[in-house]
């Protein structure tokens, strides 16, 4: 008997293109010959390309994103006196650097940081952009405004990390360099410089909801390909009307485990752990210098840190300058 295993088959739905709903609300018969379909981008979602709306915020957030995208290469290039060949063999290592501590927050010359203010202006009316994009898209939908909520969430770590806590800092050279392996070392030296950030309660927090998003993904997306044959990725019917596919999924994860979330519940888990990862990790980031200046002392104070002693030990640290 051929049973439908979906581990190693895929249902591929091609119809005529779906267009939207038309400005009336009404469902849109056509929209010219902008849709096609392609069996290849099937595999990894529907089959449907376009039609795509850019509107003015698209338009926005890709003309700034694109002017500090250049921006930047364009730093980069010049740093390798215009040579294409090494701007390639460098470009994980080659970075735009924001200014230097002396500058504060001022702007600083064009060659000394200012290049890379103006790359970050941009950047930020870029992203913004894309933000109300989010928002707006969904409001034209009449659906809710989960994407652009979660959206802000990440968004709340970037402008901490690039603005909040510079601002709170008093200085432009807190922000992040543009670089691949640069932004790595200003990650590492970040840590270092506040006495390891495994002892941030708030970047462990982070971590949970990090990790937890991926094991609530995982364990969410097989248990609906694991019960499609009984209809349950189907999944709205199955919230209203509860069928053998969430009947045998939730008995599955209440003999696993004791509990079961709901078919609609845990969509709530998922959006609530991923948004909470940059959340707490934005709150970590700003307590980060302004508030504690070493998270190991931090630790040690509130027990929960080992305190060294000996040559390399306590006598190595002091806190608030004993
Ligand atoms: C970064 C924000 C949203 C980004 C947006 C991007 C564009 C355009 C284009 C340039 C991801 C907008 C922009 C699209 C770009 C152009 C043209 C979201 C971001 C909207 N850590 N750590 C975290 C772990 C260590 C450190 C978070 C693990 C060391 C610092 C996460 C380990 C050190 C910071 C996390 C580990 C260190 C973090 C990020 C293990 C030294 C942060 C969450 C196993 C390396 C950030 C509180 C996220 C944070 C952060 C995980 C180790 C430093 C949970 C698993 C000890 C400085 N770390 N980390 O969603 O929030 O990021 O900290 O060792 O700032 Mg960490």
């Amino acid at each position: 008997m051929i049973e439908y295993q979906n581990i190693f088959t895929q249902t591929q739905v091609q119809g005529p293109p779906e267009w939207g709903l038309d400005d009336s609300g009404e469902l849109a018969r056509d929209r010219g010959d902008k849709a096609g379909f392609s069996t290849i981008v099937g595999f990894l979602g529907n089959a449907q390309l376009g039609p795509a709306f850019i509107g003015w915020t698209g338009m926005v957030a890709i003309a700034t994103g694109c002017l500090a995208l250049n921006i930047i290469g364009l730093n980069m290039l010049a740093q390798v006196g215009w040579s294409i060949p090494e701007f390639i063999r460098q470009l994980f290592w080659l970075a735009l650097e924001p200014p230097s501590p002396e500058y504060g927050l001022s702007m600083p010359p064009l060659h000394d940081g200012g290049w890379y203010m103006i790359a970050s202006m941009f950047l930020l009316v870029s992203v913004m952009c894309w933000w109300l994009r989010a928002y707006l898209l969904a409001m034209h939908h009449g659906m809710g405004k989960h994407v652009a909520w979660a959206f802000g969430a990440a968004l709340w770590l970037f402008l901490v990390l690039g603005l909040f806590r510079p601002l709170l800092m008093g200085s432009w050279s807190e922000m992040v360099p543009y670089g691949i392996f640069p932004h790595l070392d200003w990650t590492a030296a970040f840590s270092i410089r506040y006495g390891n950030l495994y002892y941030n309660p708030f970047h462990a927090l982070s971590i949970v909801f990090l990790y937890g998003s991926v094991l609530l993904f995982a364990m969410h997306g097989a248990t609906i390909l694991a019960v499609t044959r009984f209809g349950g990725d189907r999944e709205l019917e199955q919230i209203v009307d509860r069928g053998t596919a969430s009947e045998r999924a939730a008995l599955f994860w209440r003999w696993t485990m004791g509990f079961n979330a709901t078919m609609e519940g845990i969509h709530r888990w998922a959006w609530w752990f991923a948004v909470l990862c940059p959340i707490t990790g934005g709150i970590g980031i700003l307590l980060t210098g302004t508030v504690v200046d070493n998270w190991y002392l931090w630790a040690v104070e509130h027990n929960f840190a080992p305190q060294y002693d000996g040559e390399y030990g306590h006598e190595a640290f002091t806190v608030g300058g004993e």
